[in-house]
């Protein structure tokens, strides 16, 4: 079986020697068959019988996600349509959303690589799974579903939504697993003290959490308030779904790249060139072994970096970092790149505010600007006899709010208190960033047009 240690500790000459044969025949296969590639290979002069070895990949063409709206929705498959057993999408809010695409052979190795991941995690065959990931044409339901269920668990597909049933059904089956996105499962430890039960009671033992970007704080944050262990996952359509990346229950330190499916770069933004190890970049993958839908160095616009060196818990698969943000959501503010997810830390660091936020962007002039929004904790403002933003508690919260900002982002932003409950909570990807930025486009006054 395909996540036996050998593949996982494989050593690295044998791994390379396998990714190069199956670069070679992706190659191959997408000059072959997909006329979008055969024309960039011809554009950048590059045969398939080029690529001779790994460091070859370089001079392969990126694909973008603009390269899939323009071939919107099944331009890139690389099998006739009556091969293709599944199609999934991305999550995407605006527009339509980027199609793919997995024949029978895609799905079964999908669910090898996800049964893997979730062996990495600690879960094992005969584990209750509940999987609050949504189902449709999401992949993170059906994707972790499938895993869960080629590894021999028992999967409850709860999905996301309607949390008192699922909490019902939390205590009722006893799972050792959960998956689901952090901010989601979050929102049900807090529906569940909000009853009046406490989340350490639940029989969890890990979290598979992923699908958005979080923080260290907020792993702190789900561990404590469940008693669980809470580990990194990290996928995406174009590439497959989840299970490209997911991180190791006896170090948490970095995600393992599935490596023998997977090939990992970490580029400059701006000029394309590799970075070294332990410097962020922007994340590419090439698949090695998709039939239905592969790519060839996809930007993903994801921020990362690889970590240097073997991990401890013996795996050779290399690691990539925690998702710093989406290139999309970086405000730049002053000259300072920001992202949600190091705001997302500072606001869990406070006594008294709960795990809630969202950072509103603006612009003035030619100026952006950050407003903070977040939401004091619940016991505290009982306790206090309800929210008074212009009390002496939250005035003082909030300069330490802004003080901490400023200590950790090197810029001053607002921020605003909120009473609890106030903020939308999510049942699958949480809205952190609210961009009013095109508001405020061609007006040329810095007011919405
Ligand atoms: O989110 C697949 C997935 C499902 C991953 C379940 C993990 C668990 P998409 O909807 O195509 O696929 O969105 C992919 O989500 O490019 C990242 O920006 C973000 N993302 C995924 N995993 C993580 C993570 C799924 N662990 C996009 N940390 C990606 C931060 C993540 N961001």
């Amino acid at each position: 079986m395909i996540w036996q240690e050998e593949i996982e500790t494989m050593n690295r000459t044998g791994l390379e020697k396998l990714q190069l044969e199956r670069l070679q025949a992706t190659v191959a296969r997408v000059y072959q068959r997909v006329p979008f590639y055969r024309q960039k290979l011809d554009a950048a002069g590059l045969r398939p019988t080029e690529i001779r070895n790994l460091e070859d990949i370089h001079r392969l063409p990126f694909t973008r996600k603009s390269d899939l709206r323009e071939n919107y929705p099944f331009g890139l498959f690389a099998v006739d349509k009556k091969e293709v057993v599944r199609i999934h999408g991305s999550s995407g809010t605006r527009g339509k959303p980027t199609v793919v695409g997995y024949t029978r052979n895609d799905l079964a190795r999908w669910s090898e690589i996800v049964a893997r991941a979730i062996t990495i995690a600690g879960g094992r065959p005969g584990d209750v799974f509940h999987n609050a990931y949504g189902y449709g044409l999401f992949t993170g339901g059906l994707g972790l579903h499938y895993g869960a269920e080629r590894l021999g668990m028992s999967v409850v597909p709860i999905s996301g939504g309607n949390t008192p049933r699922q909490i019902m059904i939390l205590e009722d089956f006893q799972p050792r697993g959960i998956a689901g996105t952090p901010s989601y499962i979050l929102n049900i430890a807090e529906t569940m003290e909000q009853m009046g039960r406490d989340p350490r009671q639940t029989s969890l033992e890990y979290g598979i959490f992923g699908a958005e970007p979080w923080s260290e704080e907020m792993r702190r944050t789900l561990e404590d308030k469940f008693h669980l262990r809470a580990l990194d996952i990290y996928g995406l359509s174009e590439v497959m779904g989840p299970g490209v990346g997911m991180e190791c229950f006896e170090r948490q330190e970095g995600m393992h790249v599935a490596e023998d499916h997977f090939y990992v770069e970490v580029i400059h933004p701006l000029t394309g060139e590799n970075m070294p190890p332990g410097e962020l970049g922007e994340l590419v993958f090439t698949s090695l072994t998709k039939e239905a839908f592969p790519v060839l160095r996809y930007r993903t616009g994801d921020i990362a970096f690889l970590y240097p060196g073997k991990c401890g818990c013996g795996r050779t698969h290399l690691r990539m970092s925690r998702i710093k943000g989406r290139i999309d959501d970086m405000v730049i503010v002053r000259g300072v790149n920001v992202f949600p997810s190091e705001i997302e830390s500072v606001v869990m660091n406070h006594p008294i505010l709960s795990p809630y936020y969202q950072v509103e962007v603006t612009r003035q002039g030619t100026l952006d600007e950050i407003t903070v929004l977040a939401e004091v904790s619940d016991a505290v403002a009982k306790d206090q006899g309800g929210f008074n933003p212009e009390a002496d508690l939250f005035r003082r919260a909030r300069n330490e709010l802004k003080a901490a900002l400023r200590n950790t982002l090197l810029i001053s932003t607002e921020v605003t208190l909120l009473a609890p409950n106030t903020l939308p909570r999510s049942t699958g990807k949480a809205t952190r960033l609210v961009d009013h930025r095109h508001l405020y486009e061609d007006s040329g006054e810095g007011l919405p047009v």
